[in-house]
């Protein structure tokens, strides 16, 4: 049996399961990966909205971070939902000085509406994109962001995700300074159970990397992965349910 690769996820807590850190250690889990978290933030929610968030100190942020590298390692990081100005910064000062593969999900609202950063967060974005190997924007993110120039100033790759576009097809496309480098496109599965995916794809993502796959490899198995979960969502709850994490097999 070869070790897993050891995948740190740096984001928020969500209490109904289906994103955050929650959905990170099921996608992590189920890839064959060995999960570990930093906790930035616990949200009290449940399909249909973010009901209390409560972010942790960044002195606790940084010391969860340094229990992970210093003792078992760290092969990949995804960051998710960074709960305050202070925390990403004290995640940036760490991730600096790790040369691991970065996955960065510029998270700004929840699936329900609710907002998980605010302005002064999302001010430091910039710093996270810079050391990110892929950052991760959906539409309304991407425009937040100021479009995908200004994106590649920071990051050296963009995966922009098409799934708030209106249409049948809907086209993730990965782009970098040379460009567009490859594009999928993918019939929207129509589904209200779609909580958790952007968290499920970049912990995805950054679990492929941490197994050595190329960024273009390990987008299409995280893609596949977040499709299949929302194929076997289990339709729990009122709003937006969560995806079949448990259900996926491919290994
Ligand atoms: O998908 C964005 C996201 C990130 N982090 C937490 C969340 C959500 C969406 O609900 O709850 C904790």
């Amino acid at each position: 049996m070869t070790a897993p690769p050891r995948i740190l996820s740096i984001a928020g807590s969500d209490s109904s399961g289906g994103a955050g850190i929650q959905a990170d250690i099921k996608t992590i889990t189920m890839l064959g990966g060995y999960a570990m978290t930093a906790i930035t933030a616990v949200t009290a929610q449940d399909t249909t909205g973010v009901h209390a968030v409560e972010a942790l100190s960044p002195d606790m942020v940084a010391a969860q971070i340094d229990a992970c590298t210093g003792d078992i390692g760290v092969d990949a990081v995804k960051i998710g939902m960074l709960g305050s100005a202070e925390i990403a910064q004290v995640v940036a000062e760490k991730l600096e000085r790790l040369d691991v593969s970065v996955v960065f999900d510029p998270v700004m609202v929840a699936t329900s509406g609710a907002p998980l950063a605010d302005e002064t967060t999302i001010a430091t974005f910039a710093r996270l994109m810079k050391l990110a190997t892929l950052t991760t924007p959906n539409i309304p993110e991407l425009a937040a962001l100021g479009g995908v120039d200004a994106v590649l100033d920071h990051s050296p790759a963009v995966l922009i995700k098409g799934g708030h576009e209106d249409g049948d097809m809907l086209v993730d496309r990965l782009v970098t300074r040379d460009g567009e480098v490859a594009h999928w496109e993918g019939r929207r599965i129509d589904t209200r159970h779609n909580h958790g995916t952007g968290c499920t794809l970049s912990s995805a993502i950054a679990t492929c990397l941490g197994m050595g796959l190329t960024l273009e490899e390990a987008i299409s198995r995280g893609r596949e992965f977040v499709r299949a979960a929302l194929e076997a969502a289990p339709g729990f709850g009122n709003g937006h349910g969560p995806m079949g994490h448990q259900a996926v097999r491919f290994r």
